[in-house]
């Protein structure tokens, strides 16, 4: 099953080392090298004897390079079988000389369409066709033909060459075949993604949603213990779904135990509030919502904060981070809060952290590696189908924020504002989030009705200001949904509220506006709402 190499095919957009293998291929094998433009040239200015693949063909590359490679005298010299009298006849009958080895590496569709200003055309220039075509026929011949995907192959088919004489064995051959189907699969899906994300129409583009799922592992059970429970990730090459950067599943766990399945929705829940936020930023998580959350100058003291806001709350809830989290962190949930801790979440850590965090080896340490999210989608499961929809970000601008009220937000306010809508994201619907010195020191979370969850909120940011020696009062409000009557407002007033944040849009915006201007708070709409069922 070893296979002598006779004749290499190259032809590489990424040309890393590839002067240097074809220069061995030549001088220590004696291999013919046929090779398309840019790299016969490359090949040839190295002083390496090349056969340019017009004088292989016969034919001229043409159409701007769109027809170079694929053409029967390069398929029939991959895919011949070598052990079919009939397909030897026939190649010799056509003059078809065999290839057994192809090299290459495709057009960078992907790097080409990351830049933002890219124009259609460009792109579809970019889609190469004749690439994968030689990948896919030498692939389906990996009985007789070697194929090369990546340079970082060369060295070892190579030192596999200086060991047999120059052939390769089969199972080298097996392996650079799934290599190759693994590299077609994931090009051909960046390019239907990228296509399907240019038609604006969402609908059309979530028909498209292919959902294709690997099982990570069993859990201990699911959210009781008489529920078994499984946890999956998107597999590779379904980026349609799994377009977060730096998703939770798949994040690296440095220690502890197992997630459970309440980590997991936890942790989940924890991770996308806190990547919101563009400034050092931490959350504390408990059932499904922020118990702390603060926004400040650096980490440890978003920490310190976040903790404040409900320190009962906080033991055994989630920690999440949205920078490298050091050792006084650690430090102050570890050995001054003595905060039982089931998860901490966050892009990375010092090594000074880690060595203080294994002490205590239940601890669930995941680092994700950064924050940035892209264009998520998000599945949840009902009776006998599935839900699919965009994770909700918090991407409103708050230029487009309207002021109905006599009196505008201070810049002040404003910025408390921003900062608690941005919370108020994370909190189950209906969400009322009170928020003070950028943080979330009152939560009304999951009350069907929305007095009820401010009335929560208030008595929390009240027992905060007990328990801090903070002034009552001078609190920003957030809230998820538009009041549908004034008595949030009065509500809200009454505890010291003086800036309320909300979508607005509720055919009686004006009670609500005329509430605020008789207690001079000062209202913003952002015309977008954000539940969290
Ligand atoms: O335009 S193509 O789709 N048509 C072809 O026939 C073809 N043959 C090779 N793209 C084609 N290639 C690609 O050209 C290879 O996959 C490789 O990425 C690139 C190498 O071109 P050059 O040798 O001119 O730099």
């Amino acid at each position: 099953s070893d296979v002598k190499i006779a004749r290499a095919l190259i032809s590489v957009t990424d040309k890393t080392g590839v002067v240097d293998f074809a220069r061995t291929l030549v001088d220590d094998f004696g291999v013919e090298i046929i090779s398309t433009g840019g790299t016969a040239r490359a090949i040839e200015d190295a002083g390496v004897p090349v056969t340019p693949i017009e004088e292989f063909t016969g034919y001229p590359e043409m159409m701007d390079g769109r027809v170079k490679t694929l053409h029967p005298k390069v398929h029939g010299a991959l895919l011949a079988r070598r052990d079919s009298e009939q397909h030897m006849q026939e190649a010799a009958q056509h003059g078809i000389k065999l290839i057994d080895l192809v090299v290459v590496n495709l057009y960078e569709f992907e790097k080409t369409v990351a830049n933002p200003e890219v124009t259609f055309a460009d792109a579809i220039e970019h889609i190469d066709i004749g690439g994968p075509s030689m990948l896919r026929s030498a692939a389906k011949n990996a009985a007789s033909v070697t194929v090369i995907s990546d340079p970082a192959d060369y060295d070892a088919v190579l030192a596999e060459m200086h060991e047999t004489g120059g052939c390769t064995t089969l199972s080298t051959r097996r392996r650079l075949q799934v290599k190759v189907y693994q590299t077609t699969a994931a090009y051909d899906t960046a390019i239907s993604r990228w296509l399907a994300a240019q038609a604006s129409d969402v609908a059309d583009t979530s028909a498209k949603l292919e959902i294709s799922l690997e099982k990570v592992d069993d859990l201990r059970y699911g959210e009781n213990p008489q529920q078994k429970a499984t946890v999956y990730r998107f597999a590779e090459g379904c980026e349609n779904t799994a377009s977060s950067q730096f998703p939770l599943v798949g994040s690296e766990q440095i220690q502890g135990k197992p997630l459970s399945y309440n980590n997991y929705l936890d942790a989940d829940a924890a991770w996308n509030l806190v990547r919101e936020f563009d400034e050092p930023a931490c959350v504390i998580l408990k059932h499904q919502n922020p118990c702390g959350s603060a926004a400040a100058e650096d980490i440890t003291a978003a920490y310190d904060r976040a903790f404040a806001c409900d320190p009962k709350s906080a033991f055994g809830g989630i920690i999440a981070c949205n920078r490298e989290v050091p050792y006084e962190l650690v430090e102050h949930f570890a050995d001054q809060n003595k905060q039982f801790v089931e998860v901490i979440i966050a892009p990375s850590y010092t090594a000074e952290a880690l060595e203080r965090m294994a002490k205590r080896p239940n601890l669930r340490v995941l680092a994700t590696g950064g924050v940035d999210h892209g264009a998520q989608v998000e599945l949840r499961s009902v009776d006998g189908g599935m839900l699919v929809q965009e994770v909700d970000h918090v991407t409103e601008d708050p230029a487009t924020f309207t002021f109905p009220t006599d009196r505008k937000p201070t810049d002040a306010e404003m910025a408390e504002l921003e900062f608690a809508w941005k919370v108020c994201k994370g909190v189950k619907s209906n969400a009322i989030l009170v928020s003070k010195g950028k943080a979330g020191i009152g939560m009304g979370p999951g009350q069907p009705n929305r007095v009820d969850s401010a009335l929560l909120a208030c008595e929390r940011a009240e027992d905060f200001c007990e328990r801090e020696g903070v002034e009552k009062g001078g609190f920003a409000c957030a809230s998820d949904a538009f009041f549908p009557f004034r008595d949030n407002v009065d509500v809200l007033a009454e505890h010291g509220v003086t800036c309320i944040i909300q979508p607005g849009g509720s055919k009686r915006d004006d009670e609500s506006i005329q509430a605020c201007n008789e207690h001079n708070i000062a209202m913003v709409f952002t015309g977008a709402r954000h539940f969290r069922h």
